[in-house]
């Protein structure tokens, strides 16, 4: 079990799956935490001076304020060993790593920059119109190449190591936006991938946080703080978020 003087605080909302894949982490080693759960882009001056790539999560505990997920979970794991979340062989955590990695970037690409973003970021923070057509293309055209990956790293059964890990985490987060995205992928096609999806969501940790997300997908941002606190989620006393969007360095 962990001991910080005080609760940690995690800046970002989880309906982003890199707030999801954290907080799943602190839920797995009971470390606690407050959420200040901002909209990325509804993030003010202190957010940018938090993490100028105006991205969640941000994590600030007694000792560090980082960004960056993968940075957040190293950080817990070294912190905070037991319970691991990586395995314990050199070459088995290269291999989460590396899996970790490709969720991050190529399914973190494909689900949310291209599919969650086009179906729900865009037309409610951005009054775009939510174009099925350019939904369809991505379904046909982006998701076969990424799920062709995971369906040969998928276990048959249980995880990919000995127990459920970062990289397990890594890859299940995203699907949920997938599923927010109104978007059903093909049992028949990918059914190890979704099989073994379907068994690390359904694990304590991610099965709280995806309930997090689920409910605030039902509101408009400016109520999540009110439903996450009738969650029993602990929150920040005060937020770095504004009422104004903006986009992010990246688009
Ligand atoms: N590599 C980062 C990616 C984080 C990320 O892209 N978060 C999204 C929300 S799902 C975000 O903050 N986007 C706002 C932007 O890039 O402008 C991580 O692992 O934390």
């Amino acid at each position: 079990m962990s001991t910080l003087p005080s609760p940690a605080t995690i800046i970002g909302g989880p309906v982003s799956p890199y707030v999801r894949k954290v907080l799943a982490v602190c839920e797995l080693k009971g470390v606690p935490y407050k959420l200040d759960p901002i909209v990325p882009f509804f993030g003010g001056e202190k957010f940018s001076e938090l993490n100028p790539l105006r991205r969640i999560p941000v994590y600030i505990d007694d000792k560090v304020s980082i960004s960056d997920s993968t940075v957040i979970c190293e950080y817990l794991e070294e912190r905070f060993a037991s319970p691991a979340v990586m395995p314990a062989g050199v070459a088995e955590r290269a291999q989460a790593r590396w899996i970790e990695e490709f969720a991050d970037t190529r399914l973190g690409h494909v689900s949310i920059w291209r599919l969650f973003y086009e179906s729900v970021i865009g037309p409610l923070i951005f009054q775009t119109k939510r174009d099925k057509d350019k939904i369809a293309a991505i379904v046909a055209e982006e998701i076969p190449d990424v799920m062709a990956t995971l369906e040969r790293l998928a276990p048959a059964e249980g995880f990919l190591f000995d127990r459920l890990c970062l990289a397990d985490i890594s890859v299940a987060v995203f699907f949920r936006n997938i599923e927010w995205a109104r978007v059903e992928l093909d049992r028949s096609r990918w059914p190890k991938t979704l099989a073994w999806v379907a068994r690390a969501t359904a694990t304590p940790a991610l099965a709280k946080v995806s309930a997090m997300g689920d409910r605030l997908m039902q509101v408009m941002p400016d109520q999540h703080r009110k439903v996450l606190a009738e969650m029993g989620v602990g929150l920040t006393e005060t937020t770095v978020g504004t009422d104004v969007p903006r986009r992010g360095p990246r688009i």
